[in-house]
Order: C-alpha cells, then structure tokens, then sequence
C-alpha cells in the first residue's frame, strides 16, 4: 500500500514524535514510522534534564502537563571534589533560568498519547526501511508493516531514527563531512528504588573517576560512575556498585548516599560526533540521526528538541508562504548550536572526568578550572548559562 502525506518521519523518539505534534498543530499531515514496539520507545532508559527552553516548548505546545505535575524544577546543581560539595545557583546567574527532571521516556509517552489522541499516523514495528529518491521532490519511504510492503511518498523526509537509523547512512557517501571524538570512557548507569539522597545534582570529580547523582522521582534516584569503555556491567555486583558510588560521592558535610534495590543499568560509551550538513535533497535530519554528545552536559534529548523547533518552523513557512529561506538555513542553524552544545559537553567531560592518558599537570588544571568556577561569579554564570540551556534561536 502507498500513502501520500506531506512529511514522512523516520523514528518515533523524542525528536520524531516532537516534530509530528509540532507539525500537525499547524495543520501539515505527517506519517511516523518507528521499527521498535511501542512497549521498548515507552520503557527505554535515556536523559532525564530538560533545558528551561525544552520545557518552555512542551508547555507551549500542550503536551507538558504530567511533566509539570510529576516533573522536578532545579535552581541549581552541586560540583564535588576534595570532599567538599559547592552550589553552582543556576538560576540566579541565568536570569531566572532553570532546569526540569522528567524522564526521557516520560516524554515519549506524552507526545505518544498526543499523537494517538491527534488520530496521527504512527506506525511501530516496521521493518526493511529504506529511502528512495531522496533527492527529487516527491522522495519515498519504503518498509514492511504486518508483513505487508508499504511506503509513503511525500515531500520531505525527516531523518529521526537515532545515530543507528537509516537515514544518514541513505545519504551519498562524500556528500557529509563527519567529526568525530572518542572520550575513552562510559557511564555506568542505574536505577534505583532509592530517595534521591540530595535535593539537586551532583557532578563529582574524584580520583577514582566521575561519579553523578540525579534522580527520576522523589522515590527513584538515577546515578552513574565513569568506568573503561570495555567495562563489562557482569563484573559490577551491586555492592561494588554502590560502594564504588559510596567513595566517589564521599564528603566531609555528612553527606550520606541512601541505596536501595537496583532495577536497571546499563553502560553508555561516550563520544561526540557531529554529521555536516544535516540535509541531503529533501532528507533532514534531526536528533541523534546528526549529532552525538557525552550526556555530562546533559545536553543530547535537549538537542533533538532543538532541531525539530527549527526544522517545524522551516516546514511551516514552506507550506504557508512556499518560502525555503528556512529549510534552505536548517543546517547552518542548527549546526551553529550543535557545536555550542559540543563544546560546553567536551567541557564538562573534561572538567570532570579521569581522562585517560592524564598526567598529574592534567589533573592540576582540572582542580584549577573547579576552584576558578566555584570562585568566579562569570566562570560560573557561563556553566549556568549553558545548563540551563540558551533560548532558541
Ligand atoms: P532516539 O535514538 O531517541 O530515537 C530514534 C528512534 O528511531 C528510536 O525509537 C529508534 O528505535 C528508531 N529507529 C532507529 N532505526 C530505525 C529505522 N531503521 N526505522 C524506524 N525507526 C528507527 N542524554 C542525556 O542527556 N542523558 C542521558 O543519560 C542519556 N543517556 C543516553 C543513553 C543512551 C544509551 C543513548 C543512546 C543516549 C543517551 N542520551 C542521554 C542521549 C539521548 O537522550 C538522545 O540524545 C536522544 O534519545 C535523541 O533523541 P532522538 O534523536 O529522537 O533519537
Ligand atoms: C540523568 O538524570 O539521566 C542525567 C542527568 C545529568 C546528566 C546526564 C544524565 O548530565
């Protein structure tokens, strides 16, 4: 079966299924298609901060009710080290700015309903996807659903189908340039049926490697420890865990980390990667499908909410006015605030992480560029800023 539609879209994560809500609220007909169930999108374990401009769209656009009802609002986040936690006061020093805790997948399963509740097009458990004539104005999705052959033809395809999709890989070999940077180190991640031990997170910088605090709900707290790119999450019982998580947070101000039964893990290698440009024909991409960042600036869901604003606002004007100006500016916009976001993420992972290959003078310069943020109100005013996250451009 063929179906015609205006915007076909590739992947049903945050940036998928946030460019279809913004779409069909202005009135132009999309078709998603997602190849896992929507059982996995709605259970997966990713972010967990949402910039103040995030949450500001997801309100705006009516699908922020249960993340203003069960969501956590911060003013601020604690840098640890030598034992002693200091307060970076985001939201005194970016203007008022904050920060939300809400589950990735909390989410997924909001704009899902909406989506379901629009009567929108939304396909799971599709397979075989591939593109056609991405390059020609009527470009085509093909894949089979039920086991049927099915396709969409349309006249955009947004590329949303993660850094493993098939969208990026569709495009011409030569026709992307690729930067890419290997941090040589994961996170070990958890979570655990715990209180958070702590109102606000904690980013900590300890010999033995990072180690961060944050949370889901007042009774879940999320937490994680740096460990080797070929760490095996078998060798790390829960004892070792939570010891391991005991020591890096340690402190002299009573500090006590509260534990509890561990009910997911997983270890996440990090890197940046940045695909340029972030277009080919009538192929655009979006979210983790161009750009990957290590999650120490918390930056990745934030990111992917960023470039479908923008590309929802290019596909707006060119229905509305036939303008390109913005579809033709897409990449360049967004790239613009990719590399911001993977500069301010190198930062944080370099500020706070055991980096391998790091010599003593390294280690140094870490505990100089701590002491100067927790010292200097504009060293910390620039963390706070890029946190909280810079409004959209
Ligand atoms: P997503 O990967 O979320 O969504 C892409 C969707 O496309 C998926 O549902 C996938 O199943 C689907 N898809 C893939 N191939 C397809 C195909 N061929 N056909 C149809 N559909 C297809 N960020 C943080 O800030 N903090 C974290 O702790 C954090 N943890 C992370 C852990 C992991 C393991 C990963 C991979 C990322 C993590 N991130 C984290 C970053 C994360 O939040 C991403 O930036 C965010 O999911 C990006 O959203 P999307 O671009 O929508 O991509
Ligand atoms: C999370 O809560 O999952 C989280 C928080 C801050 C980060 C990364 C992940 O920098």
């Amino acid at each position: 079966m063929t179906r015609d539609t205006q915007v076909g879209i590739v992947g049903a994560g945050p940036a998928g299924l946030l460019l279809a809500h913004l779409l069909t609220r202005a009135g132009i007909d999309s078709i998603v298609i997602e190849d896992r169930s929507r059982e996995y999108v709605e259970h997966r374990v990713r972010a967990g901060v949402l910039e103040h401009g995030t949450v500001d769209l997801l309100n705006a656009t009516g699908v922020g009710e249960r993340m203003t009802r069960e969501g956590l609002v911060h003013h601020g986040i604690e840098l640890l080290f030598d034992r002693t936690r200091h307060r970076i006061p985001l939201s005194e020093l970016a203007d008022g700015r904050s920060i939300t805790v809400y589950g990735q997948q909390e989410v997924v399963k909001d704009l899902i309903a909406a989506r379901l509740a629009s009567g929108g097009a939304l396909l799971f458990e599709v397979d075989d996807v591939r593109l056609e004539a991405i390059d020609s104005d009527r470009p085509e999705i093909h894949f089979t659903h039920e086991g049927r052959a099915e396709s969409v033809r349309c006249d955009v395809i947004a590329g949303c189908d993660g850094f493993h999709g098939i969208s990026r890989p569709s495009i011409p070999a030569g026709a992307l340039r690729f930067y890419q940077r290997d941090y040589h180190f994961a996170w070990l991640g958890i979570l655990a049926e715990a209180a958070p031990s702590n109102d606000e997170l904690i980013y900590a910088s300890h010999p033995n490697g990072f180690a961060l605090h944050s949370m889901r709900s007042p009774s879940v707290t999320r937490l994680y420890l740096q460990v080797r790119p070929d760490e095996r999450l078998e060798d790390w019982s829960d004892d070792r865990i939570w010891s391991e998580l005991r020591t890096r947070l340690a402190t002299d101000d009573g500090f006590d980390l509260a534990d509890g039964p561990i009910f997911d893990r997983s270890i996440a290698e990090m890197r940046g990667f940045v695909a340029e440009p972030m277009q080919f024909g009538r192929l655009y991409l979006a979210g983790d499908a161009a750009h990957i960042v290590p999650a120490t600036g918390a930056k990745g869901l934030n990111l992917a909410v960023s470039d479908v604003n923008a590309l929802s606002e290019a596909l707006i004007e060119f229905y509305r006015s036939g303008g390109t100006a913005g579809l033709d500016g897409y990449s360049d916009r967004c790239l613009q605030r990719v590399w911001r976001v993977q500069e301010f993420s190198w930062y944080m992972s370099s500020l706070l992480h055991n980096l391998p290959n790091d010599d003593e003078f390294g280690h140094r310069l870490q505990r100089a560029e701590l002491e100067w943020l927790v010292r200097n109100e504009s060293a910390a005013r620039s963390l706070a800023e890029n946190y909280v996250g810079t409004p959209f451009s």
